[in-house]
């Protein structure tokens, strides 16, 4: 069993509100069920959800009465893109099932203090692709705040024990630093949590490819010391997804889950 988060910056374009890449979708659709593996799927909010989160400042929790339109509108926006997301991967023949997480879960200052885990393996067992997403939930101490879809993959990943868990992204994966800015930067195929380390202490700052690889690198290690293996690959590229499902070489970013 996988556990698999499609980005937000894959399936929507970040920098325009509400913009779905559906062409993009509709292959990662093609290469899911082409692989024909359980699957929870999780997918980021992309520009459907962080432009109005912000606006509203919900990760912020309760302050005024305004903000309870800007969490309705951003849980609204945020399934709308699931819907988006559920359409495509009915057309390509896969039976999946939207589980909004703000009715299954709750948070408590921003970590997981609740969640039904059987509603997930009931759909699985019974030959559903479950899917769930980035959302607003409520929050015990803070009324309301953001649960993001790393932080589901974290949830799932601790519960369900998955194969591996793999990142669909805008990126190739991991590099030995910033690309963009350094010409010596290496591509990382393979790597423990402990080379992971080393890249920062040498380059004052981990491996990354872009600012928004540095948020990803606290979720890997969440993972990796639970023993799981982690995919970063890019989401963009034909059969990368397909080809890491199916066990088949491709290039991807592969993070050793730690053996205790
Ligand atoms: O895109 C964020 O989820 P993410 C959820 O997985 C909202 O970080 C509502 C902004």
């Amino acid at each position: 069993m996988f556990v698999v988060k499609l980005g937000g910056s894959v399936i929507t374009d970040k920098s325009k509100k509400y913009f779905f890449k559906k062409e993009v979708m509709d292959k990662l659709s093609i290469e899911i069920k082409k692989a024909n593996k359980d699957i929870i799927l999780v997918h980021g909010a992309g520009s459907f959800g962080h432009i109005l989160a912000k606006e509203y400042m919900l990760n912020q929790g309760y302050r005024n009465d305004e903000q309870l339109q800007g969490f309705s509108l951003t849980h609204a926006m945020v399934q709308k893109l699931n819907s988006l997301v559920l359409s495509s991967l009915h057309d390509k023949g896969i039976a999946a099932v939207s589980i909004p997480p703000h009715v299954i879960l709750k948070l408590d200052d921003h970590k997981p203090s609740k969640m039904d885990y059987n509603v997930f393996r009931d759909y699985l067992d019974k030959g559903f692709t479950p899917v769930t997403f980035g959302d607003v939930a409520l929050d015990k101490k803070l009324g309301f705040s953001i649960c993001s879809g790393d932080l589901l993959l974290q949830m799932l990943a601790k519960h369900f024990k998955p194969e591996k868990v793999i990142f669909a992204l805008d990126e190739d994966g991991l590099y030995t630093s910033n690309p963009k800015i350094d010409k010596n930067a290496e591509f990382i195929e393979k790597s423990t949590m402990d080379e992971l380390e080393n890249f920062t202490t040498n380059s004052n700052r981990y491996a990354d490819v872009t600012k928004g690889m540095e948020g990803k690198i606290e979720t890997i290690k969440n993972i990796a010391n639970l023993g799981i293996d982690i995919v970063l690959l890019n989401g963009n590229i034909d059969n990368r997804l397909y080809d890491t499902l199916i066990g088949k070489e491709t290039k991807h970013t592969l993070i050793y889950g730690e053996k205790k």
